[in-house]
């Protein structure tokens, strides 16, 4: 018998034209997701990166596959490389792989094969202010987001900045998938809230699958 959160949160929704949100998608891949995630991060460990403007981020960033996402004084790029390390950033586990590959397919991008991984870490109090994802070459690829750990509020805009938002909570296990017209919609992330997730702890985990190179 489904329980009230199933009738209250559909599996999948539209969030707009291109962008679907699939809830649970990474359930079935929890345990993998989480051992795999130890071992990049014990290769490649989460750090604060600095924004070209100078800022600290509070969200803590790691990567894995081809290409990571970095930024610096000098601006917002990928690198093959960890600029930390001096070493390329681990390889791309096969339980990412495959389920980035099964969530696009669901919500219609069956060609979708990503080449980076961008692991966001959320302790509470972390926010991560309303941009675009525009450093990836080709725009015809999707993002595939997933969301592991304390639950956060997601704000989904338009082409402008300060078009309106809407707001959706991201829980543990919950995919998001955004292309098509969607693909260069500004987002953001208000300040995580404090709790602790049972298998996660005290920190929410975004893993943003990218066509970057
Ligand atoms: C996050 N996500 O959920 C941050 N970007 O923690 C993103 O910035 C994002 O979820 C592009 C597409 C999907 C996303
Ligand atoms: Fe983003």
């Amino acid at each position: 018998m489904p329980d009230l959160f199933d009738m209250l949160a559909p599996a999948a929704e539209s969030m707009a034209e291109g962008a679907m949100l699939l809830r649970g998608a990474a359930l079935p891949y929890e345990k993998d997701l989480l051992a795999a995630l130890g071992d990049i991060t014990s290769q490649s460990p989460f750090r604060h990166m600095v924004t070209p403007g100078g800022f600290t981020m509070s969200v803590a960033m790691t990567n894995c596959g081809a290409a990571g996402w970095v930024t610096d004084r000098a601006g917002y790029r990928y690198d093959r490389n960890d600029p930390g390390t001096g070493r390329p950033w681990p390889a791309m586990p096969k339980c990412f792989l495959d389920l980035a590959v099964d969530a696009a397919t669901r919500a219609g991008y069956p060609n979708f094969r990503p080449d980076g991984c961008l692991i966001n870490r959320y302790e509470p109090g972390a926010r991560l202010s309303l941009h675009q994802d525009r450093n990836e070459r080709d725009f015809a690829n999707p993002i595939v987001s997933v969301s592991l750990g304390l639950p956060a509020t997601f704000q989904f805009g338009g082409l402008k900045r300060n078009d309106p938002v809407k707001k959706y909570a991201l829980r543990h296990g919950d995919v998001a998938v955004w292309g098509g017209p969607s693909r260069l919609f500004y987002h953001g992330v208000p300040e995580l809230k404090d709790g602790i997730h049972e298998t996660v702890g005290r920190m929410r985990i975004n893993l943003t699958f990218r066509g970057a190179l």
